[in-house]
Formats: structure tokens, sequence, C-alpha cells
């Protein structure tokens, strides 16, 4: 009798640490959540030069914490602080560089501006990720 008090009050112990250990990593996370939202957005581009462009251009706006570019899909991922940052600003400052996307129409002096093999407009096809730099 003594024996199984003390296994169960050992339990209890056990099942209280573990719970509490649960809900610490759930705070944790829900904090980190609520700082920062993912943001995402279709833009235009060919190359890894393009890729460039349009990261730094992004990445210049106050509030981003990360961005990348994918050449292939032509999606554009941006962790930002939340409710800092929309995607309309972000849609803006790549249409200021040169970049149409789904929801801003690439600034026209800009991509006139834009190297020839970048002119994704005028049928230049997506190229140059396998050589590391975009261009030959
Ligand atoms: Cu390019």
């Amino acid at each position: 009798m003594k024996i199984s008090i003390v296994k169960y009050s050992l339990l209890a112990f056990l099942f209280i640490a573990s719970f509490n250990i649960q809900a610490q990593d759930e705070v944790a996370s829900a904090k980190t959540k609520g700082k920062t939202e993912t943001l995402e957005l279709q833009v235009s581009g060919v190359c890894g030069m393009c890729e460039t462009r349009i990261e730094t251009a992004v990445y210049d706006l106050k509030g981003v914490k990360s961005v990348r570019w994918d050449q292939d899909s032509g999606k554009l991922t941006t962790i930002v602080k939340k409710n800092k940052v929309t995607k309309q600003q972000i849609a803006d400052a790549v249409a200021a560089v040169g970049h149409s996307s789904e929801l801003a129409k690439a600034k026209k002096e800009a991509y006139d501006e834009l190297p020839g093999c970048c002119k994704y407009d005028d049928g230049v096809q997506k190229h140059g990720k396998k050589d590391g730099h975009g261009h030959k």
C-alpha cells in the first residue's frame, strides 16, 4: 500500500512536469508566430540577376526579415514583422526596380534599363540557373 502511494505520486509528478514543459513550448512558439508573417507574391523574372535585383529591393524595406525569390516558379516568399509590411509595398518595391507582379506592373523606366537578358516581357526565357551566376 505504501509503495503504490509512492508510485502514484511519482507518476503524478512526472505528468505535471511534462505538462508544464509542453505548455512552455506552446507559449514560446506562439510568441514567435505572433511576431512575423509570411507574404507570398508572384513576381516576373528570368535569371539569377533578376533574383538578386528582386531580393535586394525587397530586403531594403523596413520590417523585412528574409526574402527568397524562386526563379522556376516566380514565387517571392517574404518573412516580415507582423503588420509592418504589406504585399502591396513589396509589389511596389519590385515594380520600382523593373519587375511586374500580381499586384503592380513594373515601372516602364526601370524595365527599360534592365539588361537584355532580363527582359522577361520580351520573350526572354528563364535561363542560367545551373551555371551559378546566371549569365555566360
Ligand atoms: Cu535577369
